[in-house]
């Protein structure tokens, strides 16, 4: 791995956001990709601040400010990652679950889908199953695609697919779901249209499903 993208890691790590941003521009300006800078540098120093979480070597402030390190330099990537001009193939409604504030990862997705020319309405986070219901009718959107980080907030999917199935609109809507806790079987278990593990298999999934 390059010089450049391990002293990303590092900054990532140490929650330097102004840093971080700064080194991905340079990183861009020496010609890395922008999958390369994501996931051999932001991705690759997020991962380490998970494991050090994991066995409480750091703690949520820690954690908390390597986040808006990730972010900050996710957001020097969006533009090169979206296909700026691409004609919108369909329209996701994009979202974390209640009780759930973990926001990277569905803003992976989003970045993604985006790059893929999907219109991408996002809720943000601890956000209810209605709320995806109300948006996916107002938008006339073909999927709404449901993010948890938590064990214990993986199950409110399961509410959202039981809203949007006793809707009006329920036969117009795919129904996505992921992230870290969650698995193929346990989307099946819950009637979700499909299961992907990363935000490049949820955005080829979606195209797939507007086409
Ligand atoms: Co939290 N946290 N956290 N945390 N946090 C985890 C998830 C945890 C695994 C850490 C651990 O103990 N090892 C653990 C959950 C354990 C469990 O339930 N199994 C945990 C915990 C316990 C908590 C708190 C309860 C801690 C506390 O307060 N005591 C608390 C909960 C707050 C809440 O949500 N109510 C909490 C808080 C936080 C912070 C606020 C400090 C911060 C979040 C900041 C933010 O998101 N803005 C945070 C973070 C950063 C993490 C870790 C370290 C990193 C998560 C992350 O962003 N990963 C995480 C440990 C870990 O995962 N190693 C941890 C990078 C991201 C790119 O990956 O989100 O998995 P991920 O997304 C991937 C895929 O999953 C997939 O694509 C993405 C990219 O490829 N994907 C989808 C995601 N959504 C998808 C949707 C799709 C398809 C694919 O379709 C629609």
């Amino acid at each position: 791995m390059s010089e450049l993208l391990q002293e990303i890691s590092a900054q990532l790590q140490a929650g330097k956001a102004p840093k971080v941003k700064e080194l991905v521009q340079q990183a861009v300006e020496e010609g890395l990709s922008p999958q390369t800078i994501l996931e051999e540098g932001l991705l690759a120093g997020m991962n380490i601040i998970g494991a050090k979480f994991k066995n409480n070597e750091v703690f949520v402030p820690e954690v908390l400010v390597a986040a808006r390190a990730m972010n900050r330099g996710i957001e020097v990537l969006r533009p090169l990652l979206a296909d700026a001009g691409v004609e919108e193939k369909g329209t996701v409604i994009l979202g974390t679950v209640k009780g759930d504030l973990h926001d990277i990862g569905k803003n992976l997705v989003r970045m993604m889908m985006e790059g893929k020319g999907l219109k991408v309405v996002d809720l943000g986070v601890d956000v209810p199953a209605s709320a995806f219901v109300d948006a996916a009718r107002e938008h006339n959107a073909r999927i709404v695609g449901c993010s948890a980080l938590l064990a214990s907030t993986m199950n409110e999917m399961k509410s959202v697919v039981e809203a949007v199935r006793s809707s009006d609109i329920s036969d117009k809507v795919k129904i996505m779901v992921g992230g870290a806790p969650v698995t193929e079987a346990f989307a099946a278990s819950i009637g979700a249209d499909c299961y992907t593990a990363d935000a490049t298999s949820a955005a080829a999934a979606a195209v797939d499903f507007c086409a």
